[in-house]
């Protein structure tokens, strides 16, 4: 069995896998990449469109900013419509000054594979049956098998970016890890679609027939949600019936705006609430969606995922660096203060912004909690205290530095 080795070893080649790689090899240290899929399928994959000033800086450090502040959007503010009544929320203004980037994940993606390649970084795309193992040992290695052979991944440590399904997880003995979870009863179909968009900002919007979110990819590509029970199948909707019930759940003005065309992209994503504790075992971390999943509703989940990758370079950088490896303890609790607070926020948009049907909500039936709801949203949005809350969670709470 051929044997390589590096000094840390990564599970996943989605965004948080790439960045860290990327953000890993500036400092010197030497990494290797296992991939299930193929580069294309990983691009395929329609996913975040809004990146904190946080994420932003760490692509730049990266060395791989320069597409991104070309072709990025800087979005000084978002709306959030209930029932056809627009709220402003002019994140420059609440926030101090800090803005988000609108700018595709696959875009982000594409721009660290390429620079991955560039700098002649490997990556093993195709790579079947990974499994992790001695990891509580200071000699961990990855078993894996890539065109028909079997190889054997040797390192220093574990980076765990296999997202939600994957398998770095699992490695944490059952015992040992919580898993806190809610599930949503209902998910987002996104249509991405080359229409000039309907807004130049963002707009969150809650209506009578549930909820809708207007993005945009560009000046020319549009990318638009709506809330739809878990039952439905993306290839039942069709472009027309699509548009049509964007129309009815925009506020009126917005929608007299909405330009249509053929779809790109179509899918369905089940919004699920998920943190497992602790985000370290052993010489293994877990990075992104692997350790934590959010709704869409905040634009948290990739966001969350570069807090992870920074915490975990400055960590490894000081253990390469100045020889500490006790530093290492601290990745757990450093990382969840954050997810838990993106978590919060996540859960909290969406329990105000979506339509709960029939399904009870703790102890009150539903119609008890959307009147809740209703009252927190009618306070928040029409209080600066409010509005300034909900600024400075959806530009990112800063990230926190090593002890
Ligand atoms: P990913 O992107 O899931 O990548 C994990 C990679 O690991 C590979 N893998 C394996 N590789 C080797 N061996 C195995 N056994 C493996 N198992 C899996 C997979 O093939 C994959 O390539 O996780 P990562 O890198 O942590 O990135 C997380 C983000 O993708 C995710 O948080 C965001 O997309 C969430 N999200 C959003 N986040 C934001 O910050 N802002 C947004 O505006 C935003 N919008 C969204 C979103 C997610 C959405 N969906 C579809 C869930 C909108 C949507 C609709
Ligand atoms: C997106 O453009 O895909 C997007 C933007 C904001 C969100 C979720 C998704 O909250």
């Amino acid at each position: 069995m051929p044997t390589i080795t590096t000094q840390v070893a990564i599970i996943g080649a989605g965004p948080s896998g790439l960045l860290l790689g990327q953000l890993l090899s500036k400092q010197g240290i030497s990494n290797i990449i296992l991939e299930r899929v193929t580069g294309e399928y990983v691009l395929g994959r329609i996913r975040a469109g809004i990146l904190e000033q946080g994420f932003v800086d760490l692509v730049h450090e990266a060395g791989v900013g320069e597409r991104m502040q070309r072709e990025g959007e800087v979005h000084d503010g978002f709306e959030i419509a209930v029932y056809g009544q627009r709220t402003h929320i002019d994140l420059k203004t609440l926030a101090g000054g800090k803005t988000v980037m609108c700018y595709g994940q696959t875009e982000i993606t594409r721009d660290l594979m390429e620079a991955r390649q560039q700098a002649g970084l490997q990556t093993y795309y195709q790579s079947s049956d990974v499994a992790l193992c001695d990891v509580k040992s200071d000699k961990p290695y990855v078993t894996f098998q890539h065109q028909g052979e079997s190889y054997r991944l040797e390192c220093d440590y574990i980076a765990g970016c296999d997202g939600y399904h994957g398998v770095s997880r699992k490695t944490i003995p059952e015992d040992l890890r919580t898993e806190h979870e809610r599930v949503y009863p209902f998910g987002w179909l996104g249509l991405l679609s080359d229409t000039p968009p309907v807004s130049e900002e963002l707009i969150y919007s809650k209506s009578e027939r549930g909820f809708a979110l207007a993005s945009r990819r560009s000046a020319t590509r549009s990318r638009y949600y709506l809330q739809v029970p878990l039952s439905d199948k993306a290839e039942d909707w069709s472009d027309d019936a699509f548009w049509a019930e964007l129309k009815k759940r925009l506020p009126a003005d917005a929608a007299a705006k909405l330009v249509t065309g053929p779809s790109i992209e179509k899918s369905i994503a089940p919004l699920r609430s998920f943190v497992c504790e602790p985000m370290q075992y052993g010489n293994l971390f877990l990075v992104g969606d692997a350790a934590h999943i959010v709704p869409p509703t905040g634009a948290k989940g990739l966001n969350l995922a570069a807090s992870d990758v920074a915490t975990l370079c400055k960590i490894l950088a000081r253990v390469y660096r100045d020889h500490d490896k006790a530093c290492i303890d601290q990745y757990s609790q450093i990382a969840l203060r954050r997810v838990w607070h993106g978590e919060r926020f996540s859960w909290w948009l969406s329990n105000m912004l979506h339509d709960f049907g029939d399904t009870a909500i703790s102890d009150m039936d539903s119609k008890t909690f959307e009147r809740f709801m209703n009252s927190e949203l009618d306070y928040y949005l029409n209080h600066e205290e409010g509005r300034k809350v909900i600024a400075n969670q959806y530009v990112g709470l800063p990230y926190e530095d090593l002890q």
